[in-house]
């Protein structure tokens, strides 16, 4: 409908290595396009540890639970599906909606388990609302585990770490997405004025266009 054509949202995803700063950029996103009267901007994070799959998740995470390497994955997968139809009301309620990781950390380290194809690991997230603007926060894993918490849970180890970054270069090779790679290592402030502009110019861009669907 022309309604929904006409909504000035954007869906923004956040990506990157553990310790990257996602969180961080995440609400300081958020809060100054807030503050800049965008209307009701909302930020969520598809690894919600709050719904009964998320508590599942969350214990694997945290290693009191022990899952098959295929079934965590399409928890995380799930996860993100059960929150795509308030995403959608809220996309075509104009909303501009920031994502904490999305369906590319679910591929990135899944695949960085090795005896996974990168086909099978995007699968299940194909026809998920399509993000308009993908942020990559890049640092190297060696500075992030300088950046201390590192290592408490599953998946924090500089090796792991490091295959993971090699399966977003592989994701980052897709040309149809809007990858736009940041410095992570900068100051939690000018990193902050990048992100925020970059982010303010796709919502000017994408306010007249449908509302894709990822990998297909
Ligand atoms: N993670 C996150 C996955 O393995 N697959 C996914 O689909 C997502 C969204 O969960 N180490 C991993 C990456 C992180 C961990 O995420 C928890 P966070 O954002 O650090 O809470
Ligand atoms: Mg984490």
């Amino acid at each position: 409908a022309a309604w929904e054509r006409r909504a000035a949202r954007a869906l923004i995803a956040l990506e990157g290595v553990d310790r990257a700063g996602k969180s961080t950029q995440g609400r300081r996103l958020v809060e100054a396009l807030r503050a800049e009267g965008t209307r009701r901007p909302h930020l969520l994070f598809p690894a919600d540890r709050t719904t009964e799959i998320g508590q599942l998740i969350s214990s694997y995470l945290v290693r009191e639970k022990n899952l098959e390497d295929h079934t965590i994955h399409l928890l995380f997968s799930a996860n993100r599906w059960e929150h795509v139809p308030m995403m959608k009301e809220k996309l075509h309620q104009g909303v501009t909606i920031v994502v904490d990781r999305y369906a590319f950390s679910g591929v990135a380290f899944t695949s960085a388990k090795g005896n996974f194809c990168l086909d099978w690991c995007k699968q299940p997230d194909v026809g998920l609302p399509k993000p308009d603007l993908i942020l990559f926060l890049q640092l190297s894993p060696e500075a992030a585990a300088e950046r201390g918490n590192f290592g408490r849970e599953r998946y924090e180890t500089s090796s792991f770490q490091e295959k993971v970054l090699q399966s977003f270069y592989c994701l980052m090779e897709d040309k149809t997405l809007n990858w736009k790679k940041v410095d992570a290592s900068k100051s939690i402030e000018d990193l902050h004025r990048e992100i925020k502009s970059l982010a303010e110019e796709t919502m000017q861009e994408v306010q007249n266009k449908p509302l894709g669907e990822l990998w297909k």
